[in-house]
């Protein structure tokens, strides 16, 4: 028996959809391009049976993959759990046997040695299959026709971390894959290995090394020669975990480290640089410029996340769980281990960004990413009290000149992740087009907005409408033609 009732997180638009869906030929307002052909593939999750704890994070809910497939014009929009050895197990037992977030010291025994992955935070195209990814265990290879889960992928046995990231970077010039996990011998040890993959899928390169303490190695930054590593804040232990807690705390007095380790370099090359309170979950763009290491990111002045709270239990502040925009610069060339920080925009904003993947680890210009404008109309009686926490735009913030250009997505919308899509006819950064769903709370419905990512104020190119509400995304990526066998 199935019962949300005592969930108070999940109601109205925020309640659990609770089906797998196909829907042929979408509605559509305006136009789809014909130049948009291929997947926006969408990763994030779908309770299917509630949290043990009203204390666990979101981030353990079950993985749901989502398909937008455009074809000449036409969408289609198809929707699966992800069937991980967790997802079958529960169902066969008809309840929740998984304890909390990447603490298997709370699970039902009958489930002790399971993969208990959820597999909820990243899609990922690459040397041909598709695979939904979360930081705790291996890559899970989906089907990218049906959507159905296929299961754990180790690169042909080469693979060796027992984890895979939800941020694995594809180099745009050599078409490697430099990806990684942390944690990788075990929960609650402090490995991580770092491999460079090449486009045939076969593992090339294994380097490994040890963090400074053991925490959320989220995102990466990559460039031509470096690759960049923050750690910072969240901290976990066994004690913590025999406590029956969520694996994360945070912790306010411990330093952040970025290691930066070169891409034909070993563990022992590794050099950490050391920083204030900070935390750098996600990435924009990096490059080496000389002996400087510069990196860009959203990133927050402490904890954002409530739901792995402070371990000196102070209260989690919502002042410091504010992300900008901003560049660090880490000098090789000094002996020192310190490194500058600049805002490059005063105004916060979503951490989830975007750039054109084809300038990732190069000199580049554009970051998009998504912001609340508290300025823009909100229509608080048909879509309810949400304003103030809606992300209402899409940014494209320019880099060069500091000048930001928005897309308004509607006075009773929030928007999920954008993501870009070049235009197959240009090799001009930023000429293609921004996605990404917004949900329409007056509606209770989910849209695909699509726009012109040089022409963000003239607003939408296209909308698929969605007549009910998609599953919440992590993370999504749009897939060209050329990357996936998709019928
Ligand atoms: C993040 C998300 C996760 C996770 C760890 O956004 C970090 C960061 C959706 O799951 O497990
Ligand atoms: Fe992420």
């Amino acid at each position: 028996m199935v019962d949300f009732s005592n969930q108070p997180t999940m109601k109205g638009f925020f309640a659990p959809t609770r089906f797998e869906v196909d829907v042929y030929d979408c509605e559509v307002v305006g136009k789809i391009p014909t130049d948009i052909n291929g997947a926006f593939v969408r990763l994030g999750g779908d309770w299917f049976y509630p949290p043990k704890s009203a204390d666990d994070s979101p981030f353990n809910v079950d993985g749901y993959v989502s398909m937008f497939r455009f074809k000449n014009g036409i969408v289609d929009f198809k929707g699966r759990w992800v069937k991980t050895p967790r997802f079958l197990a529960d169902r066969a037992a008809h309840k929740q046997l998984f304890g909390m977030y990447r603490n298997p010291l709370t699970d039902d025994p009958s489930v002790k040695d399971l993969d208990r992955t959820v597999s909820n935070t990243t899609p990922l195209a690459f040397a041909g299959k598709l695979f939904t990814l979360k930081e705790d265990s291996l890559p899970y290879e989906i089907n990218c026709n049906t959507l159905e889960t296929i299961g754990p992928w180790n690169f042909h046995g080469k693979y060796k971390s027992l984890t895979f990231t939800a941020h694995p970077k594809v180099d745009p010039v050599s078409g490697e894959m430099i990806c990684y996990g942390y944690e990788a011998t075990g929960l609650e040890t402090n490995d991580v290995f770092l491999y460079t993959i090449n486009k045939k899928g076969e593992v090339t390169r294994e380097v490994r090394f040890k963090v400074p303490y053991i925490s959320m190695v989220h995102d990466i930054g990559l460039t031509q020669k470096h690759v960049i590593i923050p750690v910072f804040g969240f901290v976990t232990s066994m004690e913590r975990l025999k406590e029956g807690k969520v694996h994360w705390g945070w912790d306010s007095k411990a330093p952040s480290y970025v290691g930066v380790i070169p891409r034909d370099g070993d563990g022992k090359d590794i050099r950490w640089f050391k920083g204030p309170e900070r935390a750098t979950v996600h990435t924009l763009n990096a490059r080496t410029e000389g002996e400087k290491v510069i990196l860009e990111a959203p990133i927050y002045d402490s904890n954002p996340f409530p739901f792995f709270p402070p371990i000196d239990g102070s209260p989690w502040d919502p002042q410091k769980a504010r992300a900008f925009i901003r560049r660090n610069t880490f000098n090789l060339g000094s002996n020192d281990d310190g490194f500058t920080e600049e805002k490059l925009f005063q105004m916060n904003v979503s951490d989830l960004g975007r750039v054109d993947d084809r300038f990732l680890s190069l000199p580049y210009r554009y970051a998009f990413t998504a912001y609340g404008d508290r300025d823009r109309p909100f229509d608080e009686a048909r879509a309810g009290n949400l304003k103030g926490r809606v992300n209402n735009c899409y940014g494209r913030f320019d880099l060069a000149t500091g000048k930001m250009n928005s897309y308004f997505a509607g006075d009773t919308h929030s928007l999920q992740e954008v993501c870009f899509i070049p235009r197959t006819n240009s090799t001009e950064e930023g000429a293609g087009y921004i996605i990404g769903v917004a949900s329409n709370y007056a509606e209770m419905r989910s849209e695909l907005i699509i726009a012109d990512a040089q022409h963000l104020e003239d607003g939408d190119v296209a909308r698929v409408i969605l007549p009910f509400r998609a599953t919440a995304q992590v993370h999504g990526r749009w897939m060209a033609e050329n990357e996936l066998p998709v019928a």
